[in-house]
């Protein structure tokens, strides 16, 4: 397989697309031993049919705000692979929104839901909308104006979104709303719903929590646990709460969170109420951490990023390209063992090189993370037998589900010197099924 080529053909046809072309060429660099090694994957051109979505819808959204003005913001839901289940993944508000993120992150979702053990293929959409400052009303009316003209694309067995970045349980409600309102029926149409109306216990924790569990499982590998460790967690919201919570739960030190302001340090530890504290943060729609320095008389450093604290276990749990190289140089001198992504690929590929360099334990978000839309999946399967699991059975399965997605990357990614590349591990072992399946099922995907 000539990885140059089909990547200088995929940079012709996608120019400027930066964060897509990352993403495509960290998985191709994984596998292309295991490529050359199944010539049946070359034959049916499995890798182009793999890195292009199947379709892209973009569309218009407008909306009007308290004022009476009108606002005019583009969406987009990227359908990118089903071979092994319907479309699944998240919706991300965010100014930032473009179709090379929204790409990347539809195209990481194809590996990370294949590792997760449940039929689910891999999608992913949102809009350029700023949440931030905006009333309930206003989000409320922008989420019924979107949700017009997504759910002629979705359906509980086609393509079922979940929030992300910006959407959490508020906009779920809304959008759930409006498609119920379209389509007179109660579906599981969207995942990390509200728990009167088809959600599932443990969602909101479970991105967090599954990424807890998976340092745990990685720590083991060394004879080392969460007990006494000191952790830097990036972010403030549904992944770093969730991540959070756990570790405190284990015995950890939380000792940082972030925000685009700056982060916190806290040498007491972020624990209890202080937890608790970053739910009302989020929901306060300022976008920033400093409020917490002031409450809580811990350290604010604006401006900055909080890979610069001595800690032993790292969780960027914020947004994608967070943590660079340097960052990633001053983690190693400090002493960090291990960095586990709750976010969809913060490490940029200088700060995996480093990682791996120093033989240090790094665990890509594709599995990591994927705890959320394992439990996502979990949700469906209660909708779809219109039952409930209790707090217990869910986290339970997805304990086990982290486990064994933490064996699949043992499996595929330790090397002759017993080293674990958890991103081969993860590239390989999600690819193979995808593959595999795409052969099964003819040329249609
Ligand atoms: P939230 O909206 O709840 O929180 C996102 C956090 O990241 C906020 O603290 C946000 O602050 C911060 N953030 C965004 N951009 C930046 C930036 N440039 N610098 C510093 N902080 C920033 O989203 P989630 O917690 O749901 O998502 C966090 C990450 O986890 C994302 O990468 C997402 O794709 C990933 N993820 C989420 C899952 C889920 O189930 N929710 C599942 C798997 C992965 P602000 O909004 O102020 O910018
Ligand atoms: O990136 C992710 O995996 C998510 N935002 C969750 C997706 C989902 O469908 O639950």
């Amino acid at each position: 397989m000539n990885v140059e080529k089909i990547m200088n053909d995929l940079a012709k046809k996608n120019p400027g697309e930066v964060e897509y072309l990352q993403a495509v060429r960290e998985v191709l660099d994984s596998i292309v031993d295991v490529v050359e090694a199944n010539p049946q994957f070359e034959e049916a051109k499995i890798i182009e049919r793999l890195i292009e979505p199947d379709r892209v819808m973009i569309f218009k959204i407008n909306w009007v705000d308290d004022k009476g003005v009108t606002h005019v913001n583009r969406a987009f839901r990227v359908q990118f692979n089903n071979a092994i289940g319907p479309y699944k993944g998240g919706l991300r508000f965010h100014p930032s929104v473009n179709l090379s993120i929204l790409k990347f992150l539809g195209f990481e979702q194809i590996f990370k839901n294949s590792l997760t053990t449940l039929p689910m293929g891999g999608a992913k959409g949102g809009s350029d909308f700023d949440p931030k400052g905006k009333s309930n009303a206003e989000v409320m009316r922008f989420c019924q104006s979107f949700m017009l003209e997504l759910a002629r694309h979705i359906g509980p067995e086609t393509d079922v979104p979940a929030g992300d970045i910006g959407v959490g349980g508020r906009e779920i409600g809304y959008l759930y709303g409006m498609y119920k309102k379209l389509t007179r029926e109660h579906s599981g149409i969207l995942t990390g719903k509200g728990l009167n109306w088809g959600g599932s216990l443990i969602r909101p924790e479970a991105t967090g929590y599954g990424c807890v569990y998976f340092a745990q499982e990685m720590l083991a590998t060394k004879g080392e646990n969460f007990a006494g460790k000191t952790v830097a967690i990036s972010g403030f919201g549904n992944v770093a709460w969730g991540a959070a919570l756990k570790v405190v739960e284990l015995g950890g030190k939380v000792v940082t969170i972030s925000g685009p302001d700056g982060y916190i340090y806290d040498k007491d530890g972020i624990s209890g109420k202080k937890i608790d504290y970053m739910l009302e943060l989020r929901a306060s729609n300022q976008d920033i951490v400093k409020p917490y320095a002031t409450e809580f008389g811990a350290e604010f450093h604006e401006g900055k990023r909080p890979w610069e604290v001595k800690c032993d276990v790292a969780l960027p749990c914020a947004t994608q390209n967070e943590l660079n190289g340097d960052d990633a140089k001053k983690l190693v001198a400090n002493g960090c063992i291990c960095v586990c992504e709750g976010a969809n690929m913060p490490s940029t590929p200088e700060a995996i090189e480093v990682f791996t360099e120093h033989k240090i334990l790094f665990a890509p978000g594709k599995a990591s993370n994927a705890g959320g839309v394992a439990t996502s999946g979990l949700e469906m399967s209660q909708n779809s037998m219109k039952l409930s699991w209790t707090a217990e059975e869910v986290d339970k399965k997805l304990h086990d589900i982290m486990k064994s997605i933490h064996a699949a990357c043992v499996k595929h990614g330790t090397g002759k010197d017993g080293y674990v590349n958890y991103v081969n591990g993860a590239n390989i072992a999600g690819f193979l099924k995808v593959a595999n399946a795409m052969l099964d099922l003819g040329l249609v995907n």
